[in-house]
């Protein structure tokens, strides 16, 4: 087998590399170590930012976003009983997010994909990267039982966190920067119409908690918790009442109850690997970067390294341009570094931190109240949350 990109991953990031390229004549092949029934069923993020909703647009991947995607123009902050609302068109020139789970992204680019080519091999599996730094890289994977070989000029690993990239290159390569949190989302999916248009992020005396949305029936929830939690010690009633306790308002605000789909806890690090090229090797998505979720980020930031990385190939492809391959890496780190600054400052913000005492809460709420209540502290927080352009700080 040989291709021109040999693709590890079939999430957002290596699906969106996939479309792109094909756009520009560049051919690729995807190798997803999971089933497409697996891949379709992750239930992950579910806001898109402005420039996403765009590039899925550009790519031709935004038909059945633009009929079912959901236009949100603020969300809201609550804290001491008070929401807040931060309001993005006045403060953005005229930006919005769009809220629309992943998967769908996922299940609109995957048809894409196998109504062109249909070079995704689902199902591939012990993904070897070989010679990376030589002129001629290629992947070893077992397809159905054999052993294949994919020759390529240049390998994208869209593998996520856990991915084989990353792992590929050398430690004394690698420049990492971690933070982990100490404490974890516990997230629903209910059968519950959403019981407002908006999002609702709220620092409690409990905890965080978090009221969003997939669609006009089901209602996507998240509580604070701790990293090591028990779901056996948290039963449907216990969910309801901890969400019901951390979302109460002065306006009556009351989330609506339903059968509970889905349950599970997401931990919480910002992680950075900076080396994000080795040879002909690239990383993006995952792969290269994670943010906690209160900055709704981690899928967008995915979007804004494929759009570096696809017009860098398509450069090199076209006239043998090699300077954007080179300048890949310093380039996507600034709007990653952004992203990781805005989802830690999100995080800081509405999370009750165990280790802060008496002093350290009396400023978060002053932050809180700063930042809701003055136009500099709403329009940090709005042109933020609506995305940054991607190749910021360069792009207008
Ligand atoms: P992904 O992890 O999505 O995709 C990587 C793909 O590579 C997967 O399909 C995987 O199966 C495959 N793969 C891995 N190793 C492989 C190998 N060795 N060989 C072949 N294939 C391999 N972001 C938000 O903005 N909001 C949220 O609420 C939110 N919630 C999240 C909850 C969870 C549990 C997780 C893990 C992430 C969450 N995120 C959230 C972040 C998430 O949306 C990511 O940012 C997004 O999936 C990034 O996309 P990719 O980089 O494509 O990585
Ligand atoms: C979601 O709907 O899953 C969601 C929304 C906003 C966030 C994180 C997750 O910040």
């Amino acid at each position: 087998m040989k291709t021109q990109v040999g693709i590890i991953g079939a999430g957002p990031a290596g699906l969106m590399l996939a479309q792109t390229l094909r756009l520009q004549g560049i051919d690729s092949v995807i190798l997803e170590m999971r089933s497409e029934e697996y891949v379709l069923s992750r239930i992950r993020a579910g806001v898109l930012e402005h420039p996403t909703v765009e590039f899925l647009h550009e790519m031709g991947a935004g038909d059945r976003l633009a009929r079912e995607g959901m236009p949100h123009e603020g969300i809201d902050l609550l804290f001491r009983g008070e929401k807040r609302r931060i309001d993005f068109p006045s403060l953005t020139n005229g930006k919005k997010v769009t809220v629309y789970g992943q998967q769908e992204v996922v299940k609109d680019l995957i048809e894409l994909k196998k109504a062109f080519d249909g070079q995704i091999l689902f199902e591939a599996t012990d993904v070897r990267i070989v010679d990376p730094e030589s002129d001629s890289p290629s992947l070893s994977f077992t397809y159905q039982g054999e052993q294949k070989t994919l020759a390529c000029e240049f390998v994208a690993g869209c593998d996520g966190f856990h991915g084989v990239a990353r792992a590929s290159i050398p430690e004394s390569g690698l420049k990492l920067f971690e933070r982990v949190y100490p404490f974890a989302w516990l997230g629903i999916l209910a059968e519950a119409a959403p019981a407002q248009d908006e999002l609702i992020y709220s620092r409690h005396e409990n905890g965080f908690a978090l009221f969003s949305m997939r669609s006009q029936e089901v209602t996507r929830l998240y509580l604070q918790c701790d990293p090591k939690e028990d779901l056996e010690h948290w039963p449907d009633s216990r969910v309801w009442d901890e969400l019901h306790r951390r979302l109460e308002a002065k306006d009556g605000f009351r989330v609506n109850e339903g059968a509970i789909m889905r349950k599970d806890v997401t931990p919480m690090r910002s992680f950075v690997c900076e080396t994000m090229r080795h040879g002909r090797l690239f990383l993006a998505g995952d792969a290269a970067h994670i943010v906690p979720p209160t900055g709704a980020k981690g899928l967008n930031l995915a979007a804004g390294d494929v759009k570096l990385l696809s017009d860098a190939f398509v450069a090199y492809f076209r006239s043998g341009e090699t300077g954007p391959l080179d300048g890949y890496e310093a380039h996507a780190l600034k709007r990653i570094w952004a992203a990781q600054r805005f989802s830690w400052f999100m995080t800081r913000l509405l999370h009750k931190d165990p280790g802060a005492n008496a002093f350290d809460q009396e400023v978060q709420f002053a932050d809180l109240d700063y930042y809701t209540g003055t136009e500099a502290g709403r329009r940090t927080i709005a042109e933020n949350y609506v995305g940054l352009p991607f190749g910021w700080p360069g792009a207008a």
